[in-house]
């Protein structure tokens, strides 16, 4: 697999490197991604599921799909890409993870320094008191009551029309705008504020690369695509970075 020398020297130099992933990256996982085809969202729209109406209005319909989802998610390894940009946090001075996936796996993978934009679906906390439950039993069918005050137990995700955690969108703005090298990788770039990180990041003047199996909507404004399952990209690439750092 050929990089740019243009990549290559920018990373040779980098001293900040973000990356902002979305549900591609745990495809090879064998998680479904939204958009693709057979994704999760084919049979569904995503206003159908991820809004908090939607929940109100059935909240054992859409408590049991994100059940669904964390049962999945349990399943599952992080793969090559995840283990790849865990080693790469130890090869750059200052290098974030920003993820749109709520599935673990780049924390399962060894990745520390990770900003979740959308939430963790292993975290559920109470409508009324917020108290949290962490420890959710995948075969619990209907919606959960609170034990402190009866209240409805929903996942710690963002919904559709939910602001995104401030602190979260705050250190993920501040990382994009320092990078020297930012990655978009394994998103459909279509859902904002998280679509922004790139934006921010070029603006800023970082060298924007996409690593996607197809081009995006926003491929055109990026400094280059590498088209490839983020997975065997990111082993090659790591590769590479590991070669540079020991000449
Ligand atoms: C907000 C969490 C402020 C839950 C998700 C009207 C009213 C309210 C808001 C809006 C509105 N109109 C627009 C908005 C903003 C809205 C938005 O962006 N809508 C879009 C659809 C237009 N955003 C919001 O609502 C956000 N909040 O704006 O609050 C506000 C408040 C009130 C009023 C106005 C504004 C909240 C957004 C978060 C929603 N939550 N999920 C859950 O997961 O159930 S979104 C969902 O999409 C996931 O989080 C996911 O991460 C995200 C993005 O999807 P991707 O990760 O990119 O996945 P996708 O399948 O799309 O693409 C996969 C890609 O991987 C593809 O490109 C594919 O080619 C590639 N790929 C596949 N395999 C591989 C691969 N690449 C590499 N290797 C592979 N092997
Ligand atoms: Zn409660």
């Amino acid at each position: 697999m050929k990089f740019s020398k243009e990549l290559i020297n920018r990373l040779a130099e980098a001293k900040s490197v973000s990356v902002l992933t979305g549900a591609g990256v745990s495809a090879e996982s064998g998680v479904p991604t939204f958009r693709d085809k057979g994704g999760i969202w084919e049979k569904f729209r995503p206003e159908d599921l991820a809004n908090f109406d939607a929940f109100i209005n059935d909240p054992d319909f859409v408590w049991n799909w994100y059940q669904h989802r964390r049962e999945v998610m349990r399943d599952v390894k992080p793969n090559p890409g995840h283990l790849a940009l865990a080693e790469m946090e130890e090869m750059f001075p200052n290098f974030t993870v920003i993820t749109q996936n709520i599935d673990n796996l780049h924390f399962r993978a060894g990745s520390k320094n990770v900003t979740e934009l959308h939430g963790n679906i292993e975290r559920s906390f109470c409508l009324k008191c917020r108290t949290f439950y962490n420890e959710i039993d995948v075969t619990e069918k209907k919606v959960l009551r609170c034990e402190k005050c009866g209240g409805l137990i929903r996942p710690d995700v963002v919904w559709f029309g939910e602001m995104l955690p401030e602190k979260a969108l705050m250190y993920a703005e501040e990382c994009a705008a320092a990078s020297d090298v930012f990655f978009s990788i394994g998103t459909s770039a279509e859902v904002y504020p998280a679509a922004l990180m790139p934006l921010i990041a070029k603006r800023a003047g970082a060298y924007v690369v996409e690593i996607n199996t197809k081009p995006t909507v926003m491929s055109a404004d990026l400094d280059e695509v590498i088209q490839g399952k983020s997975g065997e990209v990111l082993s090659e690439l790591i590769k590479l970075i590991r070669a540079n750092k020991n000449n």
